[in-house]
């Protein structure tokens, strides 16, 4: 044979075989899959690069926690299970923080890492990042799956996917073996072995005999109250919702990342008067909120004496009862529920008792007028009110930019006095309450939505995530931070009391400039001593689209011990020392 002729049946050849790489890649993009987050290394380096030149957008981080943040906030603006892509062992551990939270916070998610030698890794042989992922991950996630051979990877694709976002959603783990990337089979056969995951997420309608039992102990309420949590704002049921609190008149309460379903500005709008709401209520209809810790348990003083009903609407049947007895459970997806609420509603459903009506307006009218100078003064150094007054003016002017907010003091006052608009525009620390999703979602937020990113972020909470900055120039992404800074941890004022020089532990740098951080990589950094620069500073930025890191300088006295929960630090019954 001719070495021309040898050359075209080696293409010829290579034309009919595909590989691991290509068939995760393929199984992925079959599946509307097409942004990925993560931190190239051994064994994934080169699945990155083909993904991105095979059309997926691959988004390269400088650590995989923010990566894994990112995807899980991906999951939940999108309904798709964010993905994650990290290295073995070191990479998996960083990814998988971020795995827990999406499961702790239903957020659909995929933790994509490759892993070591199957068989070195289980006699523990000592391989180059050895590691028995699989078996970490498990207890972490809602499902954990490994592929060994490339004819499955179709099938390992498609339940990963299935797994994350059907019933109530979560984060999952596929482990993918270096070995895997390198296999090699026929391209028609792997094309066929690919899964399309069909209906994935299947609507699951509620029994009509709990839907007219919800109805009425809904009815049966004299002082009736709506709760909507971040898995009302998942549902993307945004209209039925709305007609629904509408239709009925009820006063509704917003849990953090449910602001903006119904505006905070809307008559029917609570939150100016929770600890009114939670207290006097008789029936309180939960939608896609859990009685945890962030409802106080559904008990206890924060409730108060009344008795009280709940009716509760959740996907996952294991939620009901599982502080306080459900009176009328409502198991089934949220846009299912809601829609047979409102049918059974059917046009004759009694006003709201107006006393009730009142009493909630009445008391959210004062507590707004009550905060309403605060926010409007000057101070330089500038307090929280002062600073967040702008800020509120602002995200009421750019209703469609994404807030992403974390720290202690600035998460809470943030919350409480920045007004949402519209749906899923408020992400934040969620149901763990933690530091560090700060950038890998303000990354997503704006990858995900093609729209601005406002970040208020604690100065400890930005440091937690504080280099993905380069990434947002690098991505050149339309992301303005607004670092509070108080010089610290809850404030910038503790001493330590022992004689020695080191300082105290809740204190940073005095004086740190943030805004510096960012021109190093060409950013835009401004450094805002009053509301006034600071209002002109963010304007800017949120105009030019240009990445933006402005350092607000705070008074380091302003803020107190862990925001607004600082009863959940212990208490020893012997006296401080
Ligand atoms: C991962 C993680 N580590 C530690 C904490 C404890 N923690 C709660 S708030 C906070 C930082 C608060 O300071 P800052 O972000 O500056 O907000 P401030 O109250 O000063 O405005 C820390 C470290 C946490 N919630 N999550
Ligand atoms: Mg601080």
């Amino acid at each position: 044979m001719s070495a021309t002729l040898q050359s075209v049946d080696a293409n010829a050849e290579e034309r009919e075989l595909t590989d691991g790489f290509h068939l995760v890649i393929n199984a992925l993009k079959l599946n509307g899959i097409n942004t990925i987050y993560g931190v190239p290394g051994i064994p994934i380096t080169d699945f990155g690069r083909m993904a991105q030149a095979e059309g997926i957008r691959v988004i390269s981080f400088r650590h995989e926690q923010n990566a894994g943040y990112a995807a899980s906030i991906a999951g939940f603006l999108t309904k798709k299970p964010g993905i994650c892509l990290t290295v073995s062992a070191p990479g998996f551990l960083n990814g998988l923080t971020a795995l827990a939270h999406a499961t702790t916070n239903c957020f659909p998610m995929i933790l994509i890492s490759g892993s070591s030698e199957r068989e070195i890794v289980d006699l523990q042989q000592g391989d180059y990042e050895e590691m028995d992922q699989l078996a970490i991950a498990k207890p972490l996630c809602k499902a954990a799956f490994r592929v060994l051979h490339a004819t499955d990877i179709g099938i390992g694709v498609a339940r990963a996917i299935r797994a994350a976002v059907s019933g109530r959603p979560g984060g999952v783990y596929l482990d993918l073996p270096a070995k895997l990337f390198g296999q090699v089979m026929d391209a028609e056969a792997g094309q066929k072995s690919l899964v399309k995951v069909i209906d994935a997420a299947p609507a699951q309608i509620p029994a009509p005999s709990a839907v007219k039992r919800a109805l009425d102990v809904l009815k049966s309420a004299k002082r009736p109250l709506i709760i909507l949590g971040k898995g009302a704002a998942y549902a993307q049921a945004d209209d039925a919702i709305r007609t629904l609190v509408e239709k009925t008149g009820i006063p509704f309460l917003p849990m953090s990342m449910g602001k903006g379903l119904l505006p905070d500005t809307h008559p029917q709008c609570a939150g100016a008067a929770r600890s009114t709401v939670l207290k006097d209520a008789d029936v309180v209809m939960l939608i896609g909120a859990r009685l945890n810790w962030l409802l106080s348990h559904g008990k206890g003083k924060t409730w108060g004496e009344a008795p009280k009903k709940f009716i509760q609407i959740d996907i996952e049947p294991k939620e009901m009862d599982s502080n306080v007895e459900i009176a009328a459970p409502l198991v089934g997806d949220i846009g299912s529920c809601v829609s047979a609420l409102l049918d059974g509603l059917a046009g004759n459903w009694p006003a709201a008792p107006a006393d009730w009506i009142k009493t909630v307006t009445s008391k959210r009218d004062e507590n707004v007028a009550k905060m309403a100078p605060r926010l409007m003064n000057n101070n330089s150094p500038m307090d929280y009110h002062g600073a967040l007054g702008v800020l509120r003016t602002i995200v009421k002017e750019r209703p469609d930019a994404i807030l992403v907010n974390e720290g202690a003091n600035a998460l809470d006052l943030t919350r409480g006095i920045i007004d949402m608009y519209q749906p899923r525009k408020r992400l934040d620390v969620g149901t763990w309450g933690i530091m560090g999703i700060g950038m890998g979602y303000a990354i997503a937020a704006t990858i995900e939505t093609g729209k601005p990113v406002l970040a208020i972020e604690g100065d400890s909470a930005f440091g937690f995530s504080g280099m993905e900055v380069e990434t947002i120039c690098r991505y050149a992404l339309p992301v303005c931070i607004v670092i509070f800074n108080n010089d610290g941890i809850y404030r910038g004022t503790d001493v330590n009391t022992s004689g020695t020089k080191d300082p105290a532990t809740t204190v940073f740098v005095k004086g740190a400039r943030y805004d510096k951080m960012i021109e190093a990589f060409g950013g835009v950094g401004v450094n805002a001593t009053s509301p006034d620069e600071l209002k002109r500073a963010v304007n800017a930025a949120m105009d030019s689209g240009k990445p933006t890191l402005i350092n607000a300088v705070l008074d380091p006295g302003a803020g107190s011990e862990s925001g607004r929960i600082g009863n959940l630090n212990p208490q020893s019954k012997l006296k401080k020392k």
